[in-house]
């Protein structure tokens, strides 16, 4: 017998706050799985009671097929964040058995590694000690944030939507419980916001990856440097002000740099800011792409939305930030031709630093 428009609609809001109940009672990763099946698996309430739809005349069809694909969406929601959830505790639970000894004395170099002595740190690491340096002298607190991010932080916080082109400028590598290798520092930004009360300074040093094409210039893994103010009013001569300053005080010297307009979904406006290239002085060469300017800096002020996301008002916080390239800097610092020479294992390239 077909079913009937008030039964079948009966039915979605069991199944809907059943699942619910339950979804709050279960404990472990392998149960939450078993749930999956039983509701969203082939056979599953869920799916059995959706093949239905095909008894009903055409127009209630749609108009009940819409109301379960909401309940259906607003389901699996649910279901991820309890995942999320799950995890996280478990990652947690592992964090307090895998504990480790920080204070043991480091495993000695391997013989002829290097000469007695001649030990050092590493050029990234020796720029971004100086950064480190100049930013707190302003005022800056250093954060960290995680490298394996999740997209709402790493794109949709920012302001880049579902669908945006520009997410395809910063491909990267996902992992296969939806979890991807954060493309960039920026959503540290997102996150001190959240964190921090206003108004704040604060720099963010950090690893980030690409999926990209290796040349001189571009590696899969490299540095990038976060920069963001927020308060009540901030300009983009406040940006120009510290990003000179930074670039004079790392390369000791005056430097020639030069702003463009740079699109950003998180800044408005956003700008580019290049220096003059270093290595050839503007005559043109791999490292600059034989254009004589290298960028270095893309800056902005902070899109209303991305403080929104942040949990700020934007009536009454205003933001700046930049994202420096940390490993080309170092590069132009030390006139380094080809980036692709920090992944080599030869001990040769890091003597010279
Ligand atoms: C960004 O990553 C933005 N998050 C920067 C930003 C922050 C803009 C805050 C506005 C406000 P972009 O994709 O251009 O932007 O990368 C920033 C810098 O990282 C580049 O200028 C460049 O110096 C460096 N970079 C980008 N891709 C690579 C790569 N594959 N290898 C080495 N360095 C890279």
């Amino acid at each position: 017998m077909a079913m009937e428009r008030e039964s079948f609609l009966g039915q979605l809001d069991l199944i809907s706050s059943q699942l619910k109940e339950k979804l709050a009672e279960v404990h472990s990763e392998s149960e939450l799985e078993k749930l999956r099946q039983e509701y969203f698996g082939k056979k599953g309430f869920l799916s059995s009671l959706l093949k239905k739809l095909g008894e009903f005349p055409s127009e209630e069809r749609s108009e009940l097929g819409k109301k379960a694909n909401f309940v259906k969406e607003e389901l699996m929601a649910t279901f991820q964040v309890r995942e999320r959830q799950l995890r996280y505790l478990r990652y947690e639970r592992l964090a307090e058995e895998e504990w480790f000894d920080v204070t043991e004395p480091p495993l000695p170099f391997p013989e002829g590694y290097h000469k007695k002595g001649e030990g050092h740190i590493h050029p990234v690491s020796q720029v971004q000690k100086e950064l480190e340096d100049i930013f707190t002298s302003m005022g800056f607190s250093i954060l960290d944030g995680p490298q394996v991010e999740t997209d709402f932080y790493n794109f949709g916080a920012l302001n880049f939507t579902e669908d945006h082109p520009a997410r395809e400028m910063q491909d990267t590598f996902y992992t296969n419980d939806g979890f991807l290798l954060r493309t960039h520092t920026s959503p540290v930004q997102v996150r001190a916001m959240q964190q921090l009360s206003p108004p704040f300074r604060i720099i963010v040093p950090g690893r980030v990856f690409r999926y990209e094409e290796l040349d001189a210039s571009h590696e899969h893994t490299f540095y990038q440097m976060e920069g963001m103010v927020i308060d009540r009013e901030v300009s983009v001569g406040h940006l120009l002000f510290l990003m000179h300053t930074l670039l004079k005080e790392i390369f000791k010297q005056e430097v020639n740099i030069r702003l463009r307009p740079g699109y950003f979904p998180f800044v408005e406006p956003g700008f580019e800011l290049d220096m003059l290239c270093l290595l050839c002085g503007g005559k043109g060469c791999s490292v600059c792409k034989q254009t004589g300017y290298v960028e270095v800096l893309p800056c902005g002020l902070v899109h209303p939305n991305v403080l929104r996301a942040g949990g700020l008002d934007p009536m009454k916080w205003q933001g700046a930030a930049f994202g420096l390239g940390l490993t080309r800097l170092v590069m132009l610092r030390y006139k380094i031709e080809d980036i692709r020479h920090f992944m080599s294992a030869d001990p040769a390239f890091l003597r010279q630093f």
